[in-house]
């Protein structure tokens, strides 16, 4: 901070100039509990929406009676799938080619599926009318299981699309079929797999909410919103609701977590808006955590089954993978409309394999829509568990050790930039080094010689614990993306940057993207601060309102740093090339005989015949007389389309301890070596990874969607989804390389989901090399470890 101001506790003192460990500027109010979410949004005469949900997962809707409500006297309107259908907004298309249900008219095909919407003067009125209303349906049979959806017998979910007889939804294929099957028949080994990748929750701290406000007089639609893409949302409510985008303004205001649980719009939203227009009075609409789990968007349930063909010393020729991909139902995934799987088809990984094939077949069950790549970039999730279970069981049967048949096979540096057998170019990267470097960190030996002993102890006194080593080295790919390769619902992934430098030196930057906690505020001006020299305290950063910044796609799959911070460099770029010709003319010398040095131009050989940043910016605004075609002051716009996604990679090994007796496992170690190119702020780079490497525990050992054989949602608190703590957590060992990736200004890729991709495999592989069980599903709660100790592996 500059001298003379009250010192601040929170300030980022220590903060060099530009990219490093600047204490994040956002804490300051989110420490102390003055963060501004969208419940704590109150407007003059709001109302309160509430949700009547589904208790059947399918059924046939006989009758609605909403005369009970109504007559509540604190109820303003009551909605229901009827009233939109008038509308004709009782069903919305989705990002996925399929159309969604706002209220259901014909049928429930979840639990908790959204019935009606009561709108009433508080929260609690609302919620005691939702018991008023009277629905009558008629129980159909559920379809749970996503195999059971396939029976030529299951019941049809999706009946309302004329002409539909069973429940799936699409194939899709990527690699090539007749090279993979030639790699395999001629190969000396084959090892194969079936996994599941279990359905799990994003489950961020705050759960979703609306506050809709539509000016009756002006025809002008205020939205604050749980928002991560605030644009995308604006385009999207236009479209549907018909109000023009110039006059609808989207605020995102502080987000507690998203997980990509707040890149979709929800029955609940829309529903705010419509009862926003009917009543003329601004609605509010907060889910409770229930709501949350069982109805917005889920991530992964991929029923997978790998092969992998290998010569008999582990070196792999090829991957074959076919996946049964359980979409709920309806087809509701966020993600580039190409790729109905996502970037599923990454799943070759870190390794050079030759051939490589995966099918994806998507069905309809019945439970909640709305697939979201729940901190990973499109499904590499799944697609990075499958590779790294696959080595592990190909190391298995082939009795080697994991380690050296990761070495066998990872890219070496030469290869990059390398082209996959799937199609992807990896940008960058140098896996044996970061490889090493966790082996090494661990102490990889002296663990396997430890475990060694264990086992000789164990075997003589039968007591004891079993320790277990799992590795992981993941590739992600993110940045998305390329406007020739890829688009969400018809838009084009880039985003723009915005920046104002102000006469007194200054800075504002305007984002298309949305932090959700990861920091941007600090970041985004640490970019600005390295390519002006303005210090980070001094540049504003403005995101979540569509009125005050630019069209973009928002901040999901780690693109905010490969899209948005390139942006913003580059337009910083062109500030600082304006400022030089400002420079130029201050000085009365050659644009050209300016040198730039950390926030100052000087003339060349002469360091002392300078002008700082700051000067040039009121001189850029003063009644200085520029030369033809400079504008004057210091300002600049870039849309930046990335050229090719970035891929992050990393080394990840986990030590765990599993009691034989109780199947309890506890995580004693974690290595993990992060590579994310240049990292403008390490400090906010190794939260991204801790995050990241807690969530890979829950999932590995305790997160899942569960449902009983009727479609009763098994998990719909967190007494039954249960989440990380920091007791489930071990102290995280941290280590890095840094491979700029070539393409990005600064050489930076995303690292906000790497550690989600990478760490699960991690701990399943660690697990099973302690009870020395070749595969076991997630999560590995002590029940599944126990029975896979006893040879019969539960089924989630
Ligand atoms: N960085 C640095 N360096 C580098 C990179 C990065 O520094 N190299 C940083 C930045 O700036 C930021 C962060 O870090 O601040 C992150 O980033 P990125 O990677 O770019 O990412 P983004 O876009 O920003 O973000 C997003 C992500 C995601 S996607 C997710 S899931 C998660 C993560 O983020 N989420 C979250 N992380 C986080 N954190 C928090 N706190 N919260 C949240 O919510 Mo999705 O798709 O949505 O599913």
């Amino acid at each position: 901070g500059t001298s003379g101001r009250r010192p601040d506790p929170f300030a980022g003192h220590a903060s060099p100039m530009g990219h490093g460990n600047m204490v994040r500027k956002e804490d300051a109010r989110f420490l102390r509990g003055r963060g501004r979410f969208v419940d704590d949004i109150r407007l003059p005469g709001m109302l309160h929406g509430a949700v009547l949900r589904s208790p059947y997962a399918h059924a046939r809707i006989l009758s609605i009676d909403t005369g009970g409500a109504e007559s509540h006297p604190k109820v303003r309107a009551v909605i229901t799938g009827a009233d939109l259908e008038r509308r004709g907004m009782a069903w919305i298309p989705t990002l996925s080619h399929d159309v969604a249900a706002v209220l259901a008219t014909d049928k429930v095909r979840y639990q908790g599926q959204e019935v009606a919407f009561v709108v009433a003067e508080d929260r609690y009125a609302a919620r005691d009318a939702l018991s008023l209303i009277e629905v009558e349906y008629e129980p159909l049979e559920p379809v749970i299981d996503a195999h059971r959806a396939l029976a030529p017998d299951a019941p049809v979910i999706r009946d309302e699309i004329p002409g539909r007889t069973d429940n799936h939804i699409f194939d899709w294929e990527a690699g090539d079929a007749a090279a993979t099957e030639a790699a395999f028949a001629a190969a000396e080994h084959v090892s194969s797999c079936e996994m599941l990748y279990p359905r799990v929750h994003p489950a961020p701290l705050e759960t979703c909410g609306i506050v809709a406000d539509l000016d009756p007089v002006s025809g002008r639609l205020v939205v604050y919103a749980t928002a991560q893409a605030p644009h995308a949302h604006r385009a999207l409510y236009s479209g549907i609701i018909g109000i023009p985008e110039n006059r609808i303004r989207i605020i995102s205001p502080d987000i507690g977590g998203g997980f990509g649980n707040k890149v979709a719009i929800y029955p609940g939203y829309l529903c705010a808006v419509i009862a926003t227009s009917i009543t003329g009075a601004p609605v509010k609409w907060t889910e409770d955590r229930s709501e949350n789990l069982m109805s917005t968007s889920f991530a992964r349930d991929f029923h997978m089954r790998g092969e992998i063909a290998a010569t008999r010393d582990g070196r792999i020729q090829g991957l074959r993978v076919q996946v049964l991909a359980d979409h709920g139902a309806f087809n509701g995934t966020s993600q580039p409309s190409k790729f109905p799987a996502g970037f599923f088809h990454i799943f070759t990984g870190s390794y050079s394999v030759p051939a490589a094939h995966c099918t994806v077949r998507g069905v309809y069950t019945n439970k909640a829509p709305g697939g979201v790549a729940y901190a990973c970039s499109f499904r590499i999730t799944e697609a990075s568990y499958l590779v790294e279970r696959l080595v592990d069981v190909l190391a298995f049967d082939l009795g080697l050790d994991a380690a050296e048949v990761r070495r066998r096979n990872l890219l070496r540096p030469e290869q990059f930039p390398y082209r996959c057998a799937t199609g992807w170019e990896y940008d960058s990267g140098d896996y044996p080094r970061a490889f090493e470097l966790a082996l090494e960190m661990a102490g990889y030996d002296e663990l396997r010689r430890e475990q060694a002993r264990g086992r000789r102890t164990r075997a003589e006194t039968g007591e004891g614990t079993v320790m277990g080593i799992g590795l992981s080295f993941f590739t992600e790919a993110v940045g998305a993306g390329p406007r020739k390769d890829m688009d969400i619902g018809g838009f084009g992934m880039a985003d723009a940057a915005e920046l104002r430098v102000h006469p007194t030196g200054s800075a504002e930057l305007r984002l298309s993207c949305m932090s959700q906690g990861q920091g941007h505020e600090t970041t985004f001006a640490q970019i600005v601060s390295e390519e002006l020299g303005i210090s980070p305290d001094d540049i504003e950063v403005i995101e979540g309102d569509t009125d005050r910044t630019p069209f973009g796609l928002g901040t999901y799959g780690s693109r905010s740093t490969p899209v948005s911070g390139a942006a913003a460099v580059m337009a910083a770029r062109k500030v600082r090339e304006r400022a030089r010709l400002v420079a130029a003319a201050m000085l009365e010398v050659s644009a050209d005989d300016l040198v730039w040095d950390k926030g100052r131009f000087h003339v060349r050989g002469d360091r002392a015949a300078g002008v700082g940043i700051g000067e040039i910016a009121l001189a850029a605004h003063s009644g200085l007389e520029l030369p033809e075609g400079v504008e004057g002051q210091l300002d600049a716009t870039c849309v930046y389309n990335p050229p090719n996604l970035t891929f992050p990679f990393g080394a990840y090994l986990c030590v765990v301890d599993v009691d034989p007796g109780t199947g309890q496992v506890t995580v004693r170690r974690f290595v993990a070596v992060d590579d994310c190119g240049v990292r403008i702020n390490p400090a906010i780079v190794e939260g991204q990874v801790h995050g990241g490497l807690a969530d890979g525990i829950g999932m590995a050992l305790m997160e899942v969607m569960a449902f009983d054989t009727d479609g009763n949602h098994l998990g719909a608190s967190f007494m039954d989804y249960l989440l990380p703590t920091s007791m489930e957590c071990p102290s995280w060992e941290l280590g890095k390389t840094v491979t700029p990736s070539p393409h990005h200004p600064i050489g930076a890729k995303g690292i906000g989901e790497s550690a989600t991709v990478g760490s699960p495999a991690a701990v399943v592989n660690a697990v099973l090399d302690a009870i020395g069980v070749r595969h076991a599903d997630m999560p590995l709660t002590p029940a599944h470890v126990w029975s896979a100790i006893q040879g019969r592996p539960l089924r989630t």
